[in-house]
């Protein structure tokens, strides 16, 4: 039997599971051709389905043969340089700098708006409550994303202009502004609007609905 050499990408649930949606948004956008492995998360054998797959104990974990790669950020830095549809880095070196700011920024950060607002893709929310330090969080994202919109935005509808793994990696707070109704800048606001429009982001969505049988 020929085995399959194709990546693996492990995955949790896709309406709740905001870090697997960044690398599989950058891997799709790529057009790496990838499968997918699906852990349920929030039962009591989660933690051990996924030590099946990585010794971190999360997802998103890319397998490539006997190597695991944890970590979406590093995942996404893979696609990029996998990428058979075009960089998802910019090719400035500025640009390219900024742009892993940006992506390492949300990484790092932004939690009170992670724990606050969680990813529920497919939810609809009105009058969530938003505290002092969500709303900081909001502020800061929106001021990257202008600034990046007003610096790159006419190389393209993204935030670097082209789609780069930047926009991967804000993908999910696309999706927490559009389930808890923020309010936001205009700039910001059509930046949600472009984002959740692109083609990896409705293939994700779509997947969303699928697990739940819509
Ligand atoms: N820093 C990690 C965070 C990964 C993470 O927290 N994943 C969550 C799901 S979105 C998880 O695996 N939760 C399961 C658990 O903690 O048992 C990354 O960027 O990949």
């Amino acid at each position: 039997m020929v085995q399959d050499s194709r990546p693996v990408l492990v995955i949790g649930d896709k309406n709740y599971s905001s870090w697997s949606m960044r690398p599989w948004l950058a891997m799709t956008a790529g057009g790496i051709d990838f499968i997918e492995a699906h852990v349920k998360l929030r039962t009591e054998a989660t933690k051990a389905d996924i030590l099946r797959h990585s010794p971190s104990g999360k997802v998103p974990a890319l397998k490539l043969g006997d190597v695991v790669i944890p970590e979406s950020l590093a995942i996404c830095e893979w696609a990029a340089e996998e990428s058979r549809t075009g960089p998802l880095l910019p090719v400035d070196s500025v640009a390219r700098a900024l742009c892993r700011a940006a992506a390492a920024e949300m990484h790092s950060g932004f939690g009170a708006l992670r724990n606050e607002c969680p990813m529920d893709i497919l939810a609809r929310r009105s009058n969530h409550p938003i505290s002092d330090a969500c709303r900081s969080d909001i502020s800061r994202i929106e001021g990257l994303w202008v600034d990046c919109r007003a610096r790159f935005g006419q190389n393209g509808p993204y935030l670097f202009g082209h789609w780069t793994i930047a926009d991967a990696m804000y993908a999910p707070v696309v999706s927490r502004f559009i389930t808890y109704g923020v309010h936001l800048l205009a700039e910001a606001a059509d930046y949600v609007a472009t984002a959740s429009h692109h083609h990896a982001y409705q293939a994700w969505e779509a997947g969303a609905r699928a697990e739940r049988g819509l």
